[in-house]
């Protein structure tokens, strides 16, 4: 948007004296972030207001994108990025002598999703807008996001996450468009001139009441919507016996008190089974609302309306617009399940079996009634079809019903026309062994769509160094058309651009420095490897590989000071799910190494563990900037994508990587030279299940390195751990060691030899960085979603050029 500094600055004055009749001078952070808050809302509200009158006619077909997570982070920067007015208003505070960094760390982070899907979700919403794609998120407002985490003693602590206390200036309450989500009772089918149709009694009536973000596209003219569900006790209960309607309010308000704190991982709680249906039936509900106010017959919702599921937590999706399809608009079976199978398509985000949900029967057929009726006959019209063509072997591994559980990725896969994995290697797994038997039934269902990430909020917000350094070499195109990056590759032997390029790292590195400092009371030399590993801590991830390969080095610096070592710095941010106890025991353990290694005097400035406490999108801006080297060490075929590993690469870090997810498309992108590959591959760990022939005790037998690193972790080496030392000790060298930690431990070892090597030659180092940056532009998430428009959601994105 057009903006001048002084009319922004008039704006400002007159906001802030209206909402809090102080003059600037006399105002607080709190009162100038509030202020400019809003006055970013109302700069927005004619395009939000001309945007939503757009999607309202006929054939402007409109996304809506379900999901149980979306990790925003703070958006007030964004939102001045994305209107184009950053630096107006940067100068304009500045003259008032408000700094506006001030400003954008007092919003609170919200933390409204686990991990990676719930970041996905949020660089979709921000690729939807800029790229004027109709595209709109449903979930829920959360009144606790993820949990904070503290350290005590080294072990994680959660604390709840209170967002909204002092209110959230992003959204818009919408009591009118409320709807009525209804839980439990009885419902008996009866004939009503000539069908079928269902009564109820007994139900418990929810409201649902929308809270609505505007999303603020990069393009100056879309602002998309996000729509969060909040549950509030229906008006006809509030005329309720006081007790009773205590009771009943607490119960109803539950609903969306909090976010489960599990990444994939399926915890079958009744409550996130409500939580499930009621996002899914208020969105739906509402969708079919505004598909009526288009005047058009219901059979053409296909042409007008896209619904996208984010894992299978939305997959209730399915019987949900059935039901609505039939009980309320009268279609017969086969015309409701052709046009739910048209609007509908399924995102698998994980080959983890115990991240995959399987509700019981029991509490389907309780908790909704009538959902389970339809998911009934959706099961057996399916088995009843597949009867010609597959044996009974087959239908029975596939279908949607099975040993008393409703299996929720068949219900996605079966009710949808379209399912795509999040990688190549990913969606290849997916075909070939884990839903193979799917992929025979229904090939064309098949597809692929790479993750992807926003560089507005991963390199034009959160490192302005590198964003203005680019721009010097290459212009700014790259920034609205990012393959445009690879025009960095004709600096790749300039030695004046690779110094510069080394210098702004270590300026981020200085500026993470100081925040280390400031928070932790712990000095890092900016000149030492920033080696990240910021992702959440599962056993598949392997941070404990990471962590066996650091204390190696430890035991090499105490046999021999003088071992030739280049100074690093390992940076961990990682929250583990509160019931994952093995994920807590590897971060108290990790916290134990990092307090005895930073404390050893004569190790002085070569090896420092940073372990962040409560990582979040918030410090991931901070941390990614300033990170040399990015861990992406999964064990191969476990990590569907990873995300993490695309902002660390835009932001010019060596990756070291097992060839897993979306590490092999970044392989491809940079070249075998410009990446630090190790480990065993997807084929050869399947080859290890089929044959059974991994014995992790050999490893620790033969291989002396490993031997010490290990007898550490039990004999008494490690101040301060107690039980968890010899718990992980047995679950690597007893247990079997699920996911190949002493496999792979010799050959990461190497491949962190070869960094502090190549690290020693800072042309060659920075060369590789650069590349890196080069090769990143494909990650961009505008292209990700310009391909599910294309190929799933079948809308064309308009110009915004106009
Ligand atoms: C999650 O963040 C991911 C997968 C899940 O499976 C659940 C959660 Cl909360 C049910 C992650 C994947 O682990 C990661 O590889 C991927 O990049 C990300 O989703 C987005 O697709």
């Amino acid at each position: 948007m057009k903006l001048t500094k002084d009319k922004f600055k008039e704006d400002y004055q007159r906001l802030l004296t209206e909402l809090y009749s102080l003059d600037i001078k006399d105002s607080e952070v709190s009162e100038q972030y509030f202020t400019l808050g809003n006055l970013i809302r109302t700069y927005a509200s004619n395009d939000w207001k001309n945007t939503n009158e757009s999607y309202l006619k006929k054939g402007e077909k409109q996304i809506y994108y379900f999901s149980m997570e979306f990790l925003l982070g703070r958006m007030l920067k964004s939102n001045l990025l994305n209107l184009d007015i950053l630096e107006v208003v940067q100068k304009g505070l500045q003259e008032f002598g408000i700094h506006l960094e001030n400003l954008i760390e007092f919003e609170v982070d919200p933390g409204l999703g686990n991990g990676g899907l719930g970041r996905l979700a949020a660089c979709f919403m921000d690729s939807m807008a800029t790229c004027a794609i109709p595209g709109h998120g449903n979930g829920i407002r959360y009144k606790y996001g993820l949990f904070k985490q503290k350290f005590v003693n080294g072990y994680q602590m959660e604390i709840p996450e209170h967002w909204l206390r002092n209110g959230n200036i992003w959204e818009v309450r919408r009591l009118n468009k409320a709807v009525t989500v209804r839980f439990y009772g009885n419902v008996w089918l009866e004939n009503s001139s000539g069908r079928l149709v269902p009564r109820y009694e007994n139900e418990e009536a929810v409201l649902a009441v929308p809270y609505d973000t505007p999303i603020i596209g990069y393009n100056e003219q879309t602002v998309n919507t996000l729509r969060l569900w909040s549950a509030e006790m229906h008006p006809q209960d509030e005329s309720h016996e006081y007790g009773a309607f205590l009771k009943q309010q607490s119960q109803i308000e539950n609903i969306s008190e909090v976010l489960y704190p599990d990444d994939s991982y399926y915890d079958g709680r009744l409550l996130r089974l409500k939580q499930e249906y009621f996002f899914v039936s208020a969105g739906i509900q509402s969708i079919i609302r505004r598909f009526k106010k288009k005047d058009l017959p219901i059979s053409h919702l296909s042409e007008e309306v896209a619904i996208h599921i984010n894992d299978t937590h939305p997959a209730l999706c399915v019987p949900e617009l059935m039901r609505i399809l039939l009980d309320d608009e009268g279609m017969d079976w086969e015309s409701a399940w052709d046009l739910t199978k048209k609007v509908l398509s399924y995102t698998n985000h994980t080959i983890m079996s115990e991240a995959l949900e399987k509700w019981p029967i029991d509490m389907m057929s309780t908790l909704l009634p009538r959902i389970h009726q339809i998911i009934c006959e959706i099961d057996q019209r399916y088995a009843a079809d597949m009867r010609y063509r597959y044996d009974d072997h087959m239908i029975e591994r596939t279908r949607i019903i099975e040993g008393g559980h409703i299996k929720m990725a068949h219900l996605a896969i079966i009710g949808s026309h379209s399912i795509n994995g999040v990688a190549k290697l990913h969606t290849d797994i997916l075909k070939e062994k884990v839903l193979h038997d799917f992929y025979l039934i229904f090939p064309s269902k098949f597809n692929n769509k790479t993750n992807g990430i926003t560089q507005r909020r991963w390199l034009l917000l959160s490192n302005e160094p590198l964003r203005q350094f680019i721009d010097s070499k290459i212009g700014s195109n790259w920034e609205v058309n990012p393959t445009d990056l690879t025009n960095l590759k004709a600096f790749q032997n300039d030695e004046d651009t690779l110094f510069k390029l080394a210098q702004i790292k270590k300026l981020n590195k200085q500026r993470f420095a100081d925040y280390v400092k400031r928070t932790m009371n712990l000095t890092l030399n900016p000149d030492a490897i920033f080696d990240v590993q910021v992702k959440r801590l599962h056993a598949y991830k392997r941070q404990l590989l990471n962590l066996l390969h650091i204390l190696s080095l430890y035991f090499k610096l105490k046999e021999n000071p003088n071992a030739y070592i280049y100074p690093r710095v390992f940076i961990f941010g990682a929250k583990a799910a509160p019931s994952y106890m093995y994920a807590k025991q590897i971060i108290k353990l990790i916290n134990s190494v990092a307090h005895m290694i930073n404390h050893d005097h004569h190790i002085g400035d070569k090896l420092k563990i940073v372990f962040v406490e409560n990582y979040s999108v918030s410090l991931a801006e901070r941390i990614i900037p300033a990170a040399d080297v990015s861990e992406q060490i999964s064990l191969a075929s476990k990590e569907a994508s990873g995300t993490g590993n695309m902002k660390l690469m835009l932001n010019g870090a060596v990756t070291v990587a097992t060839l897993d997810g979306a590490n092999v498309e970044i392989r491809d992108q940079v070249g075998p030279d410009n990446i630090i590959i190790f480990g065993l591959t997807d084929k050869e760990v399947y080859q290890y299940y089929h044959d059974g022939s991994y014995h992790a005790y050999d490893y620790y037998i033969h291989n002396p390195i490993l031997h010490r690193v290990l007898n550490a972790l039990i004999d008494g080496t490690i101040p301060g751990i107690e039980i968890e030392g010899q718990d992980i000790f047995d679950s690597l060298v007893k247990y079997g060691d699920e996911y190949f930690v002493l496999r792979d431990f010799e050959d990461y070892r190497l491949a962190q030899e070869k960094v502090d090597q190549i690290y020693r030659d800072t042309l060659r180092w920075q060369k590789m960085a650069l590349l890196n940056i080069a090769g990143a532009g494909i990650f961009s998430s505008d292209y990700t979603v310009l391909q599910y428009a294309k190929e799933i959601w079948d809308v064309s994105a308009k110009s915004t050029q106009d």
